[in-house]
């Protein structure tokens, strides 16, 4: 890594692929902001895990380096931001204060955030909420674009990258719900769309998981859950860290744009 601490923003990083992804990031030297909807104690719980496990502590040792975020705005390592993706003023709010805490530097975007309703993919009548397809489409598409919009300025300066997280059912028709696989296929059109407009100054790219025992993986019943693994290739359900060192191999390639990777055990073949 660069001398100067690469500056990263991860959207929905307080649990799952997102907390995995900053805990790797952490590890190898990076700076951390992550956001979260909900949950303040989960938030600021891995913040204070992120402090504990980076070298950038352990070199600065100044007290500086743990206080929270917004005291003493660009000499933070860590923080934690509070936003609702769906909503686009707080993504720009996310970005802006995400960058002020940090130097007024980002260097990587984790976007990934996403949305879904358990359904039965099988039934049509079960797939045709309209609630259902428009959360779908804010969340999966839209807090996507709306997110690079406003981080790209911070990204074209630091030639940095945007990575985001689409799913399987995106690229095969499976998973949650119909409208979950739709709007996860339109997000890695997006992306591509992105890393056109966006070079040559930023690369783009997006992480496709198969079922992740997350939270959210495990809402699929144990049954299910074996049923999958047992269709994978590698008779291996990918794991969050798994994912997230992907992202950190997009981070790092930087001859690699507009790809979508499928992190899936072989699933999909
Ligand atoms: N798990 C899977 O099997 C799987 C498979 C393929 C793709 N994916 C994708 O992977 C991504 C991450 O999923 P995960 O399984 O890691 O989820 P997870 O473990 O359920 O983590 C959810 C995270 O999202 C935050 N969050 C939820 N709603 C939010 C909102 N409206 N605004 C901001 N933050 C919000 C949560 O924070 P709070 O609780 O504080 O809100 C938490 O940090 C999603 O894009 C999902 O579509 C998952
Ligand atoms: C998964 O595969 C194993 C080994 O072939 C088999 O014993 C088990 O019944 C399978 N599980 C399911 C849920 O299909
Ligand atoms: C734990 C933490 O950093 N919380 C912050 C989340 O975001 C809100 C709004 O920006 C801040 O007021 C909190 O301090």
């Amino acid at each position: 890594m660069a001398n100067i601490p690469l500056v990263s923003l991860i959207t929905a990083g307080s649990a799952g692929l997102g907390a995995a992804t900053a805990r790797l990031f952490a590890s190898q030297g990076m700076k951390v902001v992550i956001n979260y909807s909900q949950n303040g104690q989960r938030a600021a719980d891995l913040v204070t895990e992120l402090e504990k496990l980076s070298p950038l502590t352990k070199k600065q040792q100044a007290p500086s380096s743990s206080e929270p975020a917004g005291k003493q705005p660009g000499t933070a390592n860590f923080a934690a931001i509070q936003a609702d993706l769906t909503k686009r003023a707080d993504v720009e709010r996310l970005v802006a204060e995400a960058a002020e805490a940090m130097g007024d530097r980002l260097d990587v975007v984790f976007s990934n955030g996403g949305w879904t309703q358990l359904r039965d993919i099988t039934d049509l009548d079960d797939n045709v909420d309209e609630d259902d397809w428009d959360r779908c489409y804010n969340m999966n598409v839209k807090s996507h674009l709306w997110l690079m919009h406003s981080a790209k300025k911070y990204l074209e300066r630091t030639e940095g990258c945007f990575i985001s997280t689409a799913s399987l059912a995106g690229v095969k028709v499976s998973g949650s719900s119909l409208a979950y696989a739709v709007t996860k296929a339109a997000q890695i059109h997006l992306m591509k769309g992105l890393a056109m407009i966006t070079s040559p100054k930023v690369r783009v790219n997006s992480v496709a998981p198969g079922l992740m025992l997350t939270d959210w993986g495990l809402q699929f019943p144990a049954e299910k859950q074996e049923v999958m693994r047992n269709m994978t290739q590698l008779k291996r359900l990918a794991t969050p860290d798994d994912v997230a060192e992907q992202v950190l191999c997009f981070v790092k390639s930087k001859s690699v744009t507009g790809t979508n990777a499928i992190i899936d055990g072989g699933l999909h073949l």
